[in-house]
Protein backbone atom coordinates (compact mmCIF):
# COMPACT_ATOMS: atom_id res chain seq x y z
CA UNK A 1 0.00 0.00 0.00
CA UNK A 2 1.10 3.54 -0.55
CA UNK A 3 1.83 5.37 2.32
CA UNK A 4 -0.09 8.25 1.67
CA UNK A 5 -3.26 5.25 1.49
CA UNK A 6 -2.52 4.21 4.96
CA UNK A 7 -4.38 5.08 7.95
CA UNK A 8 -2.59 6.88 10.62
CA UNK A 9 -2.35 4.28 12.90
CA UNK A 10 -1.23 1.83 10.01
CA UNK A 11 2.10 4.60 9.89
CA UNK A 12 2.44 5.34 13.90
CA UNK A 13 3.37 1.36 13.87
CA UNK A 14 5.53 1.10 10.70
CA UNK A 15 7.80 3.78 11.80
CA UNK A 16 8.16 2.39 15.20
CA UNK A 17 8.67 -1.71 13.67
CA UNK A 18 11.23 0.14 11.51
CA UNK A 19 13.32 2.55 13.39
CA UNK A 20 12.54 1.54 17.18
CA UNK A 21 14.19 -1.18 19.19
CA UNK A 22 11.60 -4.05 19.24
CA UNK A 23 11.63 -4.18 23.18
CA UNK A 24 7.52 -4.07 23.58
CA UNK A 25 4.61 -5.51 21.96
CA UNK A 26 1.97 -2.93 22.59
CA UNK A 27 -1.63 -4.01 21.90
CA UNK A 28 -2.60 -2.46 18.34
CA UNK A 29 -3.69 1.17 19.67
CA UNK A 30 -2.08 3.72 18.93
CA UNK A 31 -3.08 7.22 21.05
CA UNK A 32 -3.14 10.58 20.04
CA UNK A 33 -4.75 12.44 22.72
CA UNK A 34 -5.15 12.04 26.53
CA UNK A 35 -7.39 13.64 29.36
CA UNK A 36 -8.46 13.15 32.51
CA UNK A 37 -9.49 8.98 32.71
CA UNK A 38 -9.72 9.39 28.76
CA UNK A 39 -7.36 8.68 25.76
CA UNK A 40 -7.96 8.84 21.91
CA UNK A 41 -6.25 7.19 19.27
CA UNK A 42 -5.50 8.60 16.12
CA UNK A 43 -8.47 7.68 14.32
CA UNK A 44 -10.38 9.46 17.17
CA UNK A 45 -12.18 6.70 19.07
CA UNK A 46 -12.03 7.88 22.66
CA UNK A 47 -11.11 4.84 25.41
CA UNK A 48 -11.09 4.57 29.45
CA UNK A 49 -7.02 4.47 30.18
CA UNK A 50 -7.64 1.47 32.74
CA UNK A 51 -4.08 1.10 33.10
CA UNK A 52 -2.78 4.59 33.79
CA UNK A 53 0.84 4.09 32.49
CA UNK A 54 1.17 1.21 35.46
CA UNK A 55 0.08 3.89 37.98
CA UNK A 56 2.33 6.89 36.75
CA UNK A 57 -1.20 8.83 35.61
CA UNK A 58 -2.77 8.29 39.32
CA UNK A 59 -4.27 12.31 38.61
CA UNK A 60 -5.32 11.21 34.99
CA UNK A 61 -4.22 12.62 31.94
CA UNK A 62 -2.66 16.00 31.66
CA UNK A 63 -3.82 17.65 34.85
CA UNK A 64 -4.17 21.11 34.43
CA UNK A 65 -2.67 21.98 37.91
CA UNK A 66 0.67 19.61 36.81
CA UNK A 67 1.03 20.80 33.20
CA UNK A 68 0.96 24.24 34.36
CA UNK A 69 3.66 23.64 36.86
CA UNK A 70 6.00 22.72 33.98
CA UNK A 71 5.23 25.05 31.52
CA UNK A 72 5.88 28.16 34.03
CA UNK A 73 9.14 26.35 35.44
CA UNK A 74 10.49 25.51 32.19
CA UNK A 75 9.95 28.71 30.71
CA UNK A 76 11.77 30.13 33.64
CA UNK A 77 14.93 27.65 34.26
CA UNK A 78 14.99 24.03 33.24
CA UNK A 79 17.78 23.01 34.35
CA UNK A 80 21.09 23.44 36.43
CA UNK A 81 22.54 20.33 36.85
CA UNK A 82 23.60 19.55 41.02
CA UNK A 83 27.13 21.78 40.09
CA UNK A 84 25.49 24.66 41.36
CA UNK A 85 21.88 24.95 43.62
CA UNK A 86 19.19 26.74 42.27
CA UNK A 87 16.20 28.40 43.72
CA UNK A 88 13.30 25.66 43.47
CA UNK A 89 14.75 22.30 44.83
CA UNK A 90 15.57 23.36 48.20
CA UNK A 91 11.66 23.99 48.47
CA UNK A 92 10.79 20.48 47.03
CA UNK A 93 12.89 18.78 49.52
CA UNK A 94 11.43 20.93 52.63
CA UNK A 95 8.05 19.87 50.81
CA UNK A 96 8.24 15.77 50.38
CA UNK A 97 10.10 15.43 53.18
CA UNK A 98 7.30 17.06 55.56
CA UNK A 99 4.76 14.91 53.25
CA UNK A 100 6.06 11.72 53.82
CA UNK A 101 7.50 12.28 56.99
CA UNK A 102 11.45 11.79 57.01
CA UNK A 103 14.51 13.91 57.26
CA UNK A 104 16.09 13.53 53.48
CA UNK A 105 15.14 12.82 50.07
CA UNK A 106 17.58 12.41 47.30
CA UNK A 107 15.71 13.18 43.85
CA UNK A 108 15.97 11.16 40.51
CA UNK A 109 14.47 10.20 37.65
CA UNK A 110 13.17 6.92 36.94
CA UNK A 111 12.16 4.16 39.46
CA UNK A 112 14.53 1.81 38.94
CA UNK A 113 17.24 4.87 39.10
CA UNK A 114 15.32 4.97 42.52
CA UNK A 115 15.75 1.65 43.05
CA UNK A 116 19.60 1.70 42.55
CA UNK A 117 19.77 4.53 44.66
CA UNK A 118 17.91 2.63 47.19
CA UNK A 119 20.44 -0.51 46.76
CA UNK A 120 23.74 1.53 47.19
CA UNK A 121 22.16 3.61 49.96
CA UNK A 122 21.56 0.23 52.25
CA UNK A 123 24.88 -0.90 51.14
CA UNK A 124 27.21 2.02 52.39
CA UNK A 125 24.70 1.98 55.69
CA UNK A 126 25.95 -1.71 56.47
CA UNK A 127 29.00 -0.69 55.93
CA UNK A 128 29.49 2.67 57.37
CA UNK A 129 26.86 2.09 60.08
CA UNK A 130 26.20 -1.51 60.71
CA UNK A 131 29.94 -3.21 60.32
CA UNK A 132 29.19 -5.39 57.77
CA UNK A 133 32.45 -6.62 55.81
CA UNK A 134 33.17 -4.71 52.73
CA UNK A 135 31.72 -5.51 49.50
CA UNK A 136 30.02 -8.42 51.56
CA UNK A 137 26.90 -6.83 52.01
CA UNK A 138 23.33 -8.32 50.97
CA UNK A 139 20.24 -7.54 50.11
CA UNK A 140 17.15 -9.77 50.32
CA UNK A 141 14.50 -9.70 47.86
CA UNK A 142 10.98 -11.77 47.19
CA UNK A 143 10.58 -13.68 44.47
CA UNK A 144 7.97 -12.49 41.61
CA UNK A 145 9.28 -8.98 42.50
CA UNK A 146 9.51 -6.38 39.76
CA UNK A 147 11.66 -3.23 40.13
CA UNK A 148 13.24 -2.43 37.00
CA UNK A 149 15.17 -3.06 34.42
CA UNK A 150 18.70 -2.34 34.64
CA UNK A 151 21.45 -5.05 35.35
CA UNK A 152 21.75 -4.60 39.21
CA UNK A 153 17.91 -4.74 39.61
CA UNK A 154 17.34 -7.34 37.11
CA UNK A 155 20.19 -9.40 38.73
CA UNK A 156 17.83 -9.43 41.50
CA UNK A 157 14.70 -11.05 39.58
CA UNK A 158 13.37 -14.13 39.56
CA UNK A 159 11.73 -13.65 35.93
CA UNK A 160 13.55 -15.03 33.08
CA UNK A 161 12.08 -12.38 30.77
CA UNK A 162 13.69 -9.89 32.42
CA UNK A 163 17.42 -11.27 33.43
CA UNK A 164 17.86 -13.88 30.95
CA UNK A 165 20.69 -13.23 28.37
CA UNK A 166 21.63 -10.38 30.55
CA UNK A 167 24.14 -11.81 32.78
CA UNK A 168 27.10 -11.92 34.31
CA UNK A 169 24.89 -10.52 37.17
CA UNK A 170 25.11 -8.04 40.09
CA UNK A 171 26.01 -10.84 43.57
CA UNK A 172 24.25 -9.89 47.15
CA UNK A 173 21.06 -10.73 46.30
CA UNK A 174 18.71 -13.47 48.66
CA UNK A 175 15.83 -14.29 46.95
CA UNK A 176 12.81 -15.92 49.39
CA UNK A 177 9.47 -16.73 48.67
CA UNK A 178 6.80 -13.33 49.14
CA UNK A 179 4.58 -13.40 51.12
CA UNK A 180 6.34 -15.58 53.90
CA UNK A 181 7.30 -14.71 56.91
CA UNK A 182 9.20 -17.77 58.25
CA UNK A 183 11.35 -17.33 54.88
CA UNK A 184 12.16 -13.82 55.82
CA UNK A 185 13.12 -14.91 59.49
CA UNK A 186 15.24 -17.12 58.25
CA UNK A 187 17.62 -15.26 55.62
CA UNK A 188 17.75 -12.27 58.40
CA UNK A 189 20.12 -14.81 60.13
CA UNK A 190 22.59 -13.57 57.93
CA UNK A 191 24.61 -11.31 59.29
CA UNK A 192 25.77 -9.24 56.26
CA UNK A 193 22.16 -8.01 55.13
CA UNK A 194 21.88 -4.84 54.58
CA UNK A 195 18.37 -4.62 53.56
CA UNK A 196 15.06 -6.27 52.81
CA UNK A 197 13.33 -4.50 49.12
CA UNK A 198 9.64 -5.56 49.11
CA UNK A 199 6.74 -3.94 46.89
CA UNK A 200 3.95 -3.81 49.74
CA UNK A 201 1.62 -5.70 46.74
CA UNK A 202 3.51 -7.26 43.64
CA UNK A 203 2.45 -5.21 40.49
CA UNK A 204 4.06 -6.56 37.70
CA UNK A 205 3.24 -10.26 39.31
CA UNK A 206 -0.11 -9.86 38.98
CA UNK A 207 -1.51 -7.45 41.73
CA UNK A 208 -0.55 -10.22 44.19
CA UNK A 209 -1.69 -8.48 47.75
CA UNK A 210 0.32 -10.19 51.00
CA UNK A 211 -1.63 -11.87 53.67
CA UNK A 212 -3.15 -9.15 56.80
CA UNK A 213 -0.21 -8.36 58.71
CA UNK A 214 2.56 -9.66 56.59
CA UNK A 215 4.43 -5.90 56.11
CA UNK A 216 4.15 -5.51 59.80
CA UNK A 217 5.94 -8.62 60.44
CA UNK A 218 8.62 -8.25 58.11
CA UNK A 219 8.88 -4.42 59.49
CA UNK A 220 9.75 -6.10 62.66
CA UNK A 221 11.78 -8.73 61.68
CA UNK A 222 13.99 -6.07 59.93
CA UNK A 223 14.01 -3.95 62.96
CA UNK A 224 15.33 -6.57 65.29
CA UNK A 225 17.92 -7.38 63.42
CA UNK A 226 19.10 -4.41 62.53
CA UNK A 227 18.07 -4.47 58.87
CA UNK A 228 16.62 -1.88 56.89
CA UNK A 229 13.34 -2.15 55.76
CA UNK A 230 13.00 -0.67 51.95
CA UNK A 231 9.95 -0.45 50.45
CA UNK A 232 9.37 -0.02 46.39
CA UNK A 233 6.34 1.95 46.80
CA UNK A 234 6.85 3.14 42.85
CA UNK A 235 3.77 1.45 41.55
CA UNK A 236 1.57 0.96 44.78
CA UNK A 237 2.27 4.62 46.04
CA UNK A 238 0.02 7.79 45.43
CA UNK A 239 -2.92 6.77 46.43
CA UNK A 240 -3.45 3.72 44.43
CA UNK A 241 -4.26 1.15 47.13
CA UNK A 242 -6.43 3.63 48.92
CA UNK A 243 -3.69 5.09 51.29
CA UNK A 244 -1.23 7.66 50.22
CA UNK A 245 1.36 4.46 50.32
CA UNK A 246 0.64 0.88 50.42
CA UNK A 247 2.90 0.64 54.00
CA UNK A 248 0.22 2.71 55.69
CA UNK A 249 -2.94 -0.08 55.85
CA UNK A 250 -0.29 -2.34 57.94
CA UNK A 251 1.23 1.17 59.78
CA UNK A 252 4.84 0.38 58.73
CA UNK A 253 7.00 3.34 58.15
CA UNK A 254 9.89 2.07 55.50
CA UNK A 255 13.10 2.68 56.74
CA UNK A 256 14.48 3.71 53.08
CA UNK A 257 11.08 4.72 50.87
CA UNK A 258 10.91 4.56 47.20
CA UNK A 259 8.53 6.81 45.23
CA UNK A 260 8.26 6.82 40.85
CA UNK A 261 5.42 7.08 38.31
CA UNK A 262 2.90 9.03 40.01
CA UNK A 263 5.11 11.61 41.80
CA UNK A 264 4.80 13.65 38.44
CA UNK A 265 1.59 12.63 37.21
CA UNK A 266 2.97 11.34 33.93
CA UNK A 267 4.29 14.67 33.01
CA UNK A 268 7.72 14.29 33.35
CA UNK A 269 10.30 11.55 34.57
CA UNK A 270 10.61 12.36 38.59
CA UNK A 271 11.60 9.71 41.36
CA UNK A 272 12.92 9.84 44.37
CA UNK A 273 14.07 7.85 47.57
CA UNK A 274 13.24 9.40 51.36
CA UNK A 275 14.67 7.86 54.53
CA UNK A 276 16.58 9.57 57.85
CA UNK A 277 19.81 11.43 58.44
CA UNK A 278 21.36 8.51 59.92
CA UNK A 279 20.66 6.47 56.76
CA UNK A 280 20.46 8.93 53.96
CA UNK A 281 23.86 10.52 55.23
CA UNK A 282 25.76 7.91 54.52
CA UNK A 283 26.48 8.91 51.19
CA UNK A 284 29.14 11.69 50.72
CA UNK A 285 28.94 14.39 48.00
CA UNK A 286 30.11 13.25 44.94
CA UNK A 287 29.05 9.71 45.94
CA UNK A 288 25.84 9.57 43.65
CA UNK A 289 23.85 11.42 41.40
CA UNK A 290 22.21 12.11 38.06
CA UNK A 291 22.17 15.11 35.31
CA UNK A 292 18.37 15.98 35.66
CA UNK A 293 17.94 14.42 39.26
CA UNK A 294 15.90 17.29 41.09
CA UNK A 295 15.90 19.55 38.85
CA UNK A 296 13.69 22.64 38.71
CA UNK A 297 10.96 21.31 36.48
CA UNK A 298 11.16 17.86 38.38
CA UNK A 299 10.59 19.50 41.87
CA UNK A 300 7.79 22.36 40.71
CA UNK A 301 5.53 19.13 38.96
CA UNK A 302 6.32 16.73 41.70
CA UNK A 303 5.10 19.41 44.05
CA UNK A 304 1.98 20.12 41.50
CA UNK A 305 1.36 16.28 41.55
CA UNK A 306 1.52 15.58 45.37
CA UNK A 307 -0.64 18.48 45.62
CA UNK A 308 -3.27 17.17 43.51
CA UNK A 309 -3.30 14.08 45.42
CA UNK A 310 -4.56 15.81 48.56
CA UNK A 311 -7.05 18.59 46.80
CA UNK A 312 -8.48 15.83 45.13
CA UNK A 313 -8.49 13.63 48.18
CA UNK A 314 -7.09 10.68 45.79
CA UNK A 315 -6.78 8.05 48.36
CA UNK A 316 -10.30 8.18 49.69
CA UNK A 317 -11.43 7.82 45.82
CA UNK A 318 -8.70 5.05 45.69
CA UNK A 319 -10.14 3.56 48.65
CA UNK A 320 -13.81 3.63 48.55
CA UNK A 321 -14.31 3.02 44.15
CA UNK A 322 -11.52 0.33 44.90
CA UNK A 323 -14.22 -1.17 47.07
CA UNK A 324 -17.11 -0.79 43.60
CA UNK A 325 -14.15 -2.49 41.38
CA UNK A 326 -13.26 -5.52 43.27
CA UNK A 327 -17.14 -6.18 43.63
CA UNK A 328 -17.79 -5.83 40.24
CA UNK A 329 -15.34 -7.67 39.15
CA UNK A 330 -16.72 -10.46 41.14
CA UNK A 331 -19.90 -10.42 40.27
CA UNK A 332 -19.02 -11.50 36.34
CA UNK A 333 -20.05 -14.78 35.67
CA UNK A 334 -17.37 -16.30 33.54
CA UNK A 335 -15.12 -19.51 33.86
CA UNK A 336 -12.56 -16.97 32.45
CA UNK A 337 -12.08 -15.76 35.16
CA UNK A 338 -10.17 -17.66 37.97
CA UNK A 339 -9.17 -15.21 40.79
CA UNK A 340 -10.00 -11.38 41.26
CA UNK A 341 -7.53 -10.03 43.44
CA UNK A 342 -6.10 -6.26 44.57
CA UNK A 343 -7.34 -3.14 46.94
CA UNK A 344 -8.12 0.22 46.12
CA UNK A 345 -7.85 0.99 42.36
CA UNK A 346 -5.48 -1.62 42.10
CA UNK A 347 -7.08 -4.86 40.77
CA UNK A 348 -5.94 -7.55 38.55
CA UNK A 349 -8.14 -10.45 37.42
CA UNK A 350 -6.29 -13.99 36.78
CA UNK A 351 -7.41 -14.83 33.09
CA UNK A 352 -8.64 -18.97 32.29
CA UNK A 353 -8.22 -19.46 28.29
CA UNK A 354 -11.41 -20.79 27.03
CA UNK A 355 -11.76 -22.02 23.35
CA UNK A 356 -8.41 -20.87 22.61
CA UNK A 357 -9.34 -17.02 23.87
CA UNK A 358 -6.61 -15.77 26.46
CA UNK A 359 -6.32 -12.70 27.85
CA UNK A 360 -4.65 -11.01 25.22
CA UNK A 361 -8.16 -11.59 23.24
CA UNK A 362 -10.20 -10.21 25.87
CA UNK A 363 -7.47 -6.66 25.94
CA UNK A 364 -8.23 -6.37 22.26
CA UNK A 365 -11.59 -6.84 22.57
CA UNK A 366 -11.94 -4.90 25.82
CA UNK A 367 -10.20 -2.17 23.14
CA UNK A 368 -13.12 -2.34 20.61
CA UNK A 369 -15.55 -2.03 23.40
CA UNK A 370 -13.62 1.39 24.53
CA UNK A 371 -10.94 0.25 27.24
CA UNK A 372 -8.07 0.00 27.60
CA UNK A 373 -6.04 -2.67 29.75
CA UNK A 374 -2.98 -5.00 28.91
CA UNK A 375 -2.33 -8.15 30.16
CA UNK A 376 0.75 -9.13 32.37
CA UNK A 377 2.53 -12.64 32.09
CA UNK A 378 -0.08 -14.11 29.50
CA UNK A 379 -3.06 -14.79 31.59
CA UNK A 380 -3.01 -11.58 33.78
CA UNK A 381 -4.93 -8.96 33.60
CA UNK A 382 -4.52 -5.70 35.01
CA UNK A 383 -6.94 -3.21 35.96
CA UNK A 384 -5.77 0.48 37.30
CA UNK A 385 -7.65 3.50 36.26
CA UNK A 386 -6.49 6.91 36.79
CA UNK A 387 -7.78 7.85 41.00
CA UNK A 388 -9.70 10.93 39.63
CA UNK A 389 -12.62 8.53 37.76
CA UNK A 390 -16.22 9.55 39.26
CA UNK A 391 -18.34 6.60 40.14
CA UNK A 392 -20.45 6.86 37.20
CA UNK A 393 -17.25 6.28 34.90
CA UNK A 394 -16.69 3.03 37.16
CA UNK A 395 -19.81 1.37 36.66
CA UNK A 396 -19.33 2.38 32.96
CA UNK A 397 -15.99 0.53 32.93
CA UNK A 398 -17.03 -2.48 34.84
CA UNK A 399 -20.08 -3.06 32.46
CA UNK A 400 -17.66 -3.33 29.85
CA UNK A 401 -15.86 -5.60 31.25
CA UNK A 402 -18.57 -7.26 32.49
CA UNK A 403 -20.23 -7.24 28.72
CA UNK A 404 -16.89 -8.07 27.30
CA UNK A 405 -15.72 -11.07 29.31
CA UNK A 406 -19.16 -12.70 29.08
CA UNK A 407 -19.17 -12.18 25.05
CA UNK A 408 -16.46 -14.98 25.70
CA UNK A 409 -18.77 -17.18 26.97
C1 LIG B 1 8.26 -1.30 31.58
C2 LIG B 1 6.26 -3.69 34.41
C3 LIG B 1 4.84 -2.49 35.99
C4 LIG B 1 7.75 -0.84 39.13
C5 LIG B 1 8.18 -0.99 40.47
C6 LIG B 1 10.24 0.04 39.97
C7 LIG B 1 9.87 0.21 38.65
C8 LIG B 1 8.61 -0.23 38.20
C9 LIG B 1 7.26 -1.64 41.50
C10 LIG B 1 10.85 0.88 37.70
C11 LIG B 1 8.22 -0.03 36.78
C12 LIG B 1 6.94 -0.30 34.86
C13 LIG B 1 8.12 -0.52 33.94
C14 LIG B 1 7.46 -0.55 32.60
C15 LIG B 1 6.10 -1.21 32.80
C16 LIG B 1 5.84 -1.14 34.27
C17 LIG B 1 5.66 -2.44 34.93
F1 LIG B 1 5.30 -4.22 33.66
F2 LIG B 1 7.35 -3.46 33.72
F3 LIG B 1 6.54 -4.46 35.43
F4 LIG B 1 4.31 -1.42 36.44
F5 LIG B 1 4.54 -3.57 36.58
N1 LIG B 1 9.40 -0.55 40.86
N2 LIG B 1 7.23 -0.59 36.26
O1 LIG B 1 6.52 -1.29 38.75
O2 LIG B 1 10.38 2.15 37.34
O3 LIG B 1 12.31 2.64 35.86
O4 LIG B 1 10.11 2.05 34.85
O5 LIG B 1 10.37 4.23 36.05
O6 LIG B 1 9.42 -1.62 31.84
O7 LIG B 1 7.66 -1.58 30.54
P1 LIG B 1 10.83 2.79 35.94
Amino acid sequence: MMLESKTKAQQAIELEDKYGAHNYHPLPVVLSKGEGVYVWDTEGKKYFDFLSAYSALNQGHNHPKIVNALIEQIQQLSLTSRAFYNDTLGKYEKYITAYFGYDKVLPMNTGAEGVETALKLARKWAYTKKGVAENQAKIIVCEGNFHGRTISVVSASTDPDSYSGFGPYTPGFIKIPYNNIKALENALQDKTVAGFLVEPIQGEAGVVVPDEGYLSSCAELCKKNNVLFIADEVQTGLCRTGKLLACEHENVRPDVLILGKALSGGIYPVSAVLADDEIMLCIKPGEHGSTYGGNPVAAKVSIAALEVLNEEKLAENSERLGEILGKELRNIKSEMIKLVRGKGLFYAIIVTPKNGKTAWDICLKLAENGLLAKPTHGDIIRFAPPLIITEEQLLECTAIIKNTIESFE
